[in-house]
């Protein structure tokens, strides 16, 4: 009985002992943040906690395990894990990848040390929202050969640096400014600050994402380089650089002037213009995009429309170069507007009156559908190219389809013409040719005299034609003599086409005038003379004397 009563005692102690020892492995609680379940004691070079790291760095971890038994702790042998989790796993997990980023394993030896070095931050692990991480170890020995125990956790920080842009590149003249189109971002949104630095100009502030960059005075072109620095609060940073081309050349102004209005085939002079900030001498380069210009190397060219079918706008560019390489360009518009030039047709010279001298006329045809006519010009010239025209009456401004010279042309003499219209938008014709034409020769010039010259009424006048002229050798074929004021009478077998009519007048005062015919068939009419017949002397009888 006794016996018995011992043994049932000792089967009870041990199993005290194993209850005793079950638990002390199982229960032990570990705080939030460190675990040591049934494990004694282990060292680790952990990290301080609340560490901050940022994707690929290293956790360094180093240290000894030795699990606890009963009485006394025990030489383990078995294997260490490494992992990075964001949750805070239970006590003893079944599957420790289930609660974090596999980092690395290690053999744990008898002895229990272990060293390893080499365990990176994954790049692309991201913490809690808050950015905290669980560094842990996991042991699985002897006594726990199914399931890992969490050895030791630390919470530590995981930090993704800011990312930081310094923006495009930039060219800038010197003294001149241009604002900086730096950016950056931070993956978790920390806060970030800016920091820029040049090797060359000045910053409005170099605290800011985008500051205005002031280039300084260089003696060539010169690239400076500007860094900007991106920091986070978590002590996270990053750097891109960017170029500033310094340009040592103010570029020239270029100015086209003002657009255009133009008929087609008619010309305008184009006003550009152009300078050169520090004086640099700079050349002038025209183009368009229809239409032609005197030269396109000059200020301020001629452009001559060309022809369209309905108005039409072209644009001209000028391009202002100085001899550093700066340019500049500026456009402007011709309007080219739809106009077609006049012509004349029927082009006559007609003989408008051979008395006393040859003057001709000159008449045409206006033609230009929907246009009328608003100035002429004629000229007249002996010489076929017109080299010196006699007659040149300029531009006249007149609807007159018709010009007679004030000035005669000289008799017997070939002349040529020609034309010049204008139409109501001022756009001319082209020279038309007329028919050349010869002048007759000249017309008689009539002329008279009469015996006496101061006849009494009633006495016989005898008029003389002999003073008359004839041109060209002709003879004078007629002679018509007409008493257009008093009262004559053709006596002694003579009358009114007599060459040397006999008259007798019964008025004081009488006007007579000759025409006369040549052999050709020209006739001129002279100017009106006057015949002032006086009142008779007395008829004196002669007595004898007494
Ligand atoms: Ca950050
Ligand atoms: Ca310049
Ligand atoms: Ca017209
Ligand atoms: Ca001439």
């Amino acid at each position: 009985m006794r016996k018995i009563n011992k043994i049932f005692l000792g089967l009870i102690f041990l199993l005290g002992i194993l209850v005793f020892c079950n638990f002390n492995i199982q229960e032990t609680k570990a705080a939030w943040e460190e675990y040591s379940t049934g494990v004694t004691s282990y060292t680790w070079n952990k990290p301080v906690k609340d560490t901050f790291y940022k994707p690929g760095d290293y956790i360094t971890f180093e240290g000894e395990v030795l699990v606890s038994s009963c009485f006394n702790t025990i030489d383990e042998t078995g294997e260490i894990k490494f992992y990075l989790g964001t949750t805070q796993p239970p006590t003893r997990p079944a599957d420790p990848a289930t609660y974090g980023t596999y980092l690395g394993k290690k053999a744990l030896r008898k002895g229990g040390s272990f060293y390893v070095d080499s365990l990176k931050v994954p790049k692309d692990f991201i913490g809690t929202p808050e950015g905290y991480a669980y560094a842990r170890i996991y042991f699985r020995g002897r006594y726990y050969r199914t399931t890992y125990i969490i050895v030791a956790s630390e919470r530590i920080r995981v930090n993704h640096p800011p990312l930081a842009n310094a923006g495009p590149d930039k060219e800038v003249f010197w003294w001149k400014s241009v604002v900086l189109e730096g950016s950056g971002s931070d993956p978790e949104g920390d806060p970030i600050t800016f920091s820029w630095s040049c090797s060359g100009g000045q910053l409005s502030n170099s605290h800011i994402a985008q500051p205005t960059y002031t280039a300084p005075w260089v003696i060539r072109d010169s690239t400076y380089t500007c860094t900007l620095t991106v920091s986070d609060d978590k002590g996270g940073r990053a750097s891109d650089s960017m170029n500033v081309l310094v340009k040592n050349n103010y570029p020239p102004r270029a100015n086209a002037g003002p657009d255009k209005e133009v008929f087609w085939w008619k010309s305008v002079v184009l006003e550009g213009s152009g300078s050169d900030p520090e004086g640099d001498p700079i050349t002038f380069s025209w183009s368009c995009s229809g239409g032609q210009l005197s030269n396109s190397h000059i200020a301020q060219p001629t452009y001559t429309a060309p022809w369209v079918i309905r108005d039409s706008t072209y644009t001209c560019t000028l391009t202002v170069s100085d001899d550093k390489g700066g340019r500049a360009s500026d456009s402007m518009n011709v309007l080219v507007k739809n106009n077609y030039p006049p012509r004349a047709t029927s082009l006559q010279a007609k003989l408008l009156d051979g008395c006393p001298a040859c003057h001709y006329v000159f008449s045409w045809t206006f033609s230009d559908p929907g246009d009328s006519q608003s100035a002429y010009q004629v000229q007249v010239d002996n010489n076929s190219n017109f080299s010196s025209p006699e007659v040149d009456s300029k531009k006249i401004p007149s609807e007159s389809t018709s010009f007679a010279p004030i000035s005669p042309l000289s008799w017997n003499t070939e002349y040529y013409w020609r034309l010049m219209v204008w139409d109501s938008k001022d756009l001319s014709s082209s020279w038309i040719i007329g028919p050349s034409f010869t002048t007759p020769h000249a017309y008689p010039e009539p002329d008279f005299s009469w015996q006496p010259v101061r006849p009494s009424r009633g006495e016989v006048v005898i008029f003389d034609s002999g003073q008359t002229k004839t041109y060209g050798g002709t003879t004078i074929s007629a002679y018509l003599w007409t008493i257009t004021e008093g009262v004559g009478e053709f006596v002694d077998g003579t009358n009114n086409s007599s060459a040397n009519p006999h008259l007798k007048f019964s008025t004081q005062t009488n006007k007579i005038k000759l025409k006369v015919t040549d052999s050709t068939g020209y006739s001129c009419e002279s100017p009106e003379k006057t015949l002032t017949a006086t009142l008779p002397l007395p008829q004196w009888k002669e007595i004898p004397p007494l």
